[in-house]
């Protein structure tokens, strides 16, 4: 039988429809914390294969959740092109800023797939150690993101000094945009080669674009990434996640290409229904404030998203990721809530 979340993905209606939620490994759990508190830096422990495939594996052994993804993160990336990152505690990752010619002659895209070598390995034990029915993600930042970061030297901004260089400077910024296309293609497919079954895209910096950044930033690199994975690795499900899009997810939908969509949680579930659905599988977009709260709030709203994405090809989500107040117990009702509607 084919895992539910997988045949989601290609676009099957799965009563109840598959969940798993973005961030799902994290500070939430006190045993993630426990493993977390030994390892010296936060990238060291993406690199630590016994430590990622432990900290995958964590939530699925207090729920049911229809797939696991890789613990690493976006950032690995830059790490491996040769710039310098580091994630402060309390601070988030901050990287030495690259804004010129001379800072992009330092990154070399042919070094990611040998410098990640620690993840591959990660996926393939993990490939052999999850549940028969349950899918594996593999993911990568989507080029836009990632140069926010590369540019801005951290998160939390405007995103102002990244769009200024690519309206002042195409060529420059386009060189970037190209350096990372490659590399996050090239970094996919080796994923998919150790065992990843899906990979997801997530561009969370997509929502600070005009329409013409927009289109040449987000829409045409992420186009490039996935026919790259369509020669590379036919058949493997892409989900794109341009968080805060807006009007634009029905064009990135239409233009990418990918196979699934992920959504925050402002987009309209009528909206989604009528204008993506028809068009791809559509994940998301539980307010993760919700899964704080808890409560009849949070079970109104999964009933609510239920009702209007259920009736078509569905993969359950929160808008953004799980945040580290969130109650453990919380997340149990929310499984046994969407298990319970049945089919
Ligand atoms: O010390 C810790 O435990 C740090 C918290 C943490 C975690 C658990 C970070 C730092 N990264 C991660 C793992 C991670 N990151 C995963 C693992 C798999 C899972 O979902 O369970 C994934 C998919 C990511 C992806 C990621 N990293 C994104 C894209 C998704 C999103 O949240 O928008 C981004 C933007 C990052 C950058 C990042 N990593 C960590 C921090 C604090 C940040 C900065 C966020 C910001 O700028 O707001």
């Amino acid at each position: 039988m084919t895992k539910p979340f997988l045949r989601a993905l290609r676009g099957e209606t799965v009563t109840p429809p598959p969940v798993w939620l973005m961030r799902q490994a994290g500070r939430y759990l006190p045993e993630y914390r426990a493993v977390r508190k030994d390892a010296r830096n936060f990238l060291e422990f993406c690199y630590t294969p016994d430590l990622a495939v432990e900290v995958t594996l964590q939530p699925l052994r207090r729920y049911a959740f229809d797939a696991a993804i890789l613990f690493s993160d976006i950032l690995v990336v830059p790490d491996a092109l040769g710039q310098q990152v580091e994630f402060r505690e309390g601070e988030g990752p901050v990287l030495e800023p690259i804004r010129d010619a001379a800072g992009l002659d330092r990154l070399d895209p042919g070094a990611v797939v040998g410098n990640l070598a620690p993840v591959f390995e990660t996926l393939r034990r993990l490939s052999s150690e999850i549940p028969a029915t349950t899918g594996l993600i593999g993911f990568a930042g989507a080029p836009w993101t990632v140069a926010v970061y590369m540019v801005e030297g951290r998160g939390g901004t405007d995103c102002g000094t990244a769009r200024r260089w690519a309206y002042q400077d195409p060529a420059g910024f386009g060189r970037l945009m190209d350096l990372l296309v490659e590399a996050t293609g090239l970094y996919l497919v080796e994923q998919v080669r150790n065992g990843a079954e899906a990979v997801q895209i997530f561009d969370s910096w997509a929502g600070v674009l005009s329409e013409t950044q927009f289109r040449d930033l987000v829409i045409a690199p992420t186009r490039r990434i996935v026919e790259h994975l369509r020669a590379e690795a036919p058949g493997v499900p892409v989900i794109g996640f341009p968080r805060h899009a807006g009007m634009m997810y029905e064009d990135y939908v239409a233009e990418t290409g990918v196979d699934a969509v992920s959504m925050d949680s402002s987009v309209p579930l009528a909206f989604a229904r009528d204008r993506l659905q028809p068009r791809c599988t559509v994940q998301g977009n539980l307010d993760n404030l919700l899964l704080i709260a808890g409560g009849e709030a949070l079970d109104r709203e999964v009933d609510r998203i239920l009702d209007v994405l259920g009736g078509g090809p569905f993969v359950f989500n929160l808008g953004h990721g799980i945040m580290p107040p969130t109650p453990p117990e919380n997340v149990a009702r929310l499984v046994d809530r969407i298990r319970g509607r049945g089919g």
